[in-house]
């Protein structure tokens, strides 16, 4: 796919940085700023405007502080127990002849922790390009340095430096500098869903979002948790567009390299990769972070709608696919009565006999397993989908539960790849201390000999 359609002109993001209405992540911002040094428009690197920015900060030896950072109950709302901080930074440096520079920060006085040590040189990682779509650079899950628990005070405490060093003869000024747009937290009561079973990398949309005024843009953030030389993604977020507009999509560095942004209407396909001349492309990057930023607004008042995942690519150097779970999202309040379950894989889903297949709940309760015991094909079309009538049961508490399936599919990562929405229709009698009916259990027939070893070996377990 080689056209982008990109809907996006400017390099602001669609709300300020700090101005959503969404709880969480709390986008937290310095409030103040101190340098020993001559820094032109210093302010703007928190106005919340993602185009605005300083004055070339040439590499004369000195510190740039960004200090007071705000916190919820500066806008009314909660301070809630914080789990997880993502320090973000969205500049552009030319790098240097011989110069250095570095960014840390303190907590009172407290650290320094390095987020990026002394670099110069005029290619990466001095060299920085954020280019039209990246927004930032994350240094996410920061450890608060004191006892590694962090507060709102704390919070409140940061200093964050950008600090500059001549070596030698000072580079030219007019050559040699750095440009910073934007700095600030993403702060979450919690840190995006890890999985302990092999491929253990996880592709979410984090965290959920609760229901916003119509008409106000809000923002989630695409994570990779545990991931190993991530190099590129490809990846289609699917939402209901009677609920939602896609208004316009970020990248975060390293992956700067767009391959296509689109905004067919029920989906944001993004694709981005890490440019060929930094040489992060041969290594990739590892571990826990953002990937991308979509904006959306709702059209409705409380409205929910999920937001699930349909194709999701991401490699390694070489463009070798990269095994991972897909944790899908939603907006607004999640009905009580509506399901997400992922097909636990052994080898291809049997789509024309899916009885005895095993299933992990995403939400509302993410990790409960069922085991699909009974399917009627309302549709006729020979083989699992929407409409369809299936009898579930709670592996673990033996429940017996009927549900219509709403949208089932497939997506193309081999290690997780069958996803169902499904509706709570009744719960049924226990299985299979009572009688069942004669026409339940004709149509349950076939999966009886599953029934029955599943219940023995359960037993055994307890036994021992
Ligand atoms: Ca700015
Ligand atoms: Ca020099
Ligand atoms: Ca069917």
């Amino acid at each position: 796919m080689l056209l982008a359609s990109v809907n996006q002109v400017s390099a602001a993001t669609y709300v300020p940085i700090g101005d959503t209405e969404q709880l969480y992540p709390f986008e937290s911002q310095p409030t103040t700023h101190s340098t020993d040094r001559t820094i032109g428009s210093p302010e703007n690197v928190y106005d919340g405007n993602t185009d605005s920015k300083t004055g070339k900060i040439d590499f004369t030896t000195g510190v740039f502080n960004l200090t007071i950072w705000e916190r919820p109950s500066d806008y009314g709302r909660e301070d809630f127990e914080i789990g997880w901080v993502d320090f973000k930074m969205r500049y552009e440096s030319k790098g240097s002849e011989d110069d250095e520079y570095r960014i840390l920060y303190y907590v009172g006085n407290t650290g320094p922790v390095v987020l990026k040590n002394w670099t110069s040189g005029a290619d990466p990682p001095a060299k920085m390009v954020m280019g039209t779509y990246g927004l930032a650079e994350t240094w996410a899950n920061q450890s608060e340095p004191g006892d590694g628990v962090w507060t709102w005070n704390e919070i409140g405490n940061i200093t964050f430096i950008f600090e500059t060093k001549e070596v030698g003869d000072k580079d030219p000024p007019f050559l040699w500098y750095t440009e910073i747009y934007e700095i600030w937290l993403s702060v979450y009561p919690a840190g995006p869903p890890a999985i302990e079973q092999e491929p253990f990398a996880v592709l979410s949309a984090w965290p959920p979002i609760e229901p916003i005024t119509m008409y106000e843009g809000f923002f989630v953030d695409l994570y990779v948790t545990n991931i190993t030389a991530l190099m590129g993604y490809e990846v289609h977020l699917y939402f209901d567009s009677a609920v939602l507009y896609a208004l316009e999509g970020w990248t975060y560095w390293p992956n700067t390299d767009l391959f296509y942004l689109e905004f067919p209407g029920d989906y944001v396909g993004i694709s981005f990769s890490i440019p060929t001349d930094n040489p992060l492309v041969d290594y990739g990057l590892n571990g826990t972070y953002p990937i991308a930023r979509i904006y959306f607004v709702p059209l409705v008042e409380d409205g929910f709608c999920w937001l699930t995942y349909k194709l999701t690519k991401l490699s390694a150097p070489g463009g070798i696919p990269i095994p991972h779970m897909d944790f899908h999202s939603f907006y607004g309040i999640l009905p009580v009565n509506t399901f997400l379950t992922g097909w636990v894989p052994e080898n291809s889903f049997p789509w024309t006999d899916p009885i005895g297949t095993s299933w992990e709940e995403q939400y509302n309760i993410t990790g409960r397993t069922w085991q699909l015991l009974n399917w009627s094909d309302v549709d006729a079309s020979g083989d699992l989908s929407a409409t369809d009538l299936i009898n579930m049961t709670d592996v673990d508490t033996g429940s017996f539960w009927a549900f219509e399936v709403q949208d089932i599919w497939e997506t193309d990562d081999p290690e997780m790849n069958v996803f169902m929405i499904l509706t709570f229709t009744e719960e049924l009698p226990p299985i299979p201390e009572f009688p069942w009916g004669l026409m339940l259990m004709i149509a349950i027939a076939p999966a009886i000999p599953i029934v029955y070893l599943w219940r023995t070996r359960r037993k055994g377990w307890v036994k021992k």
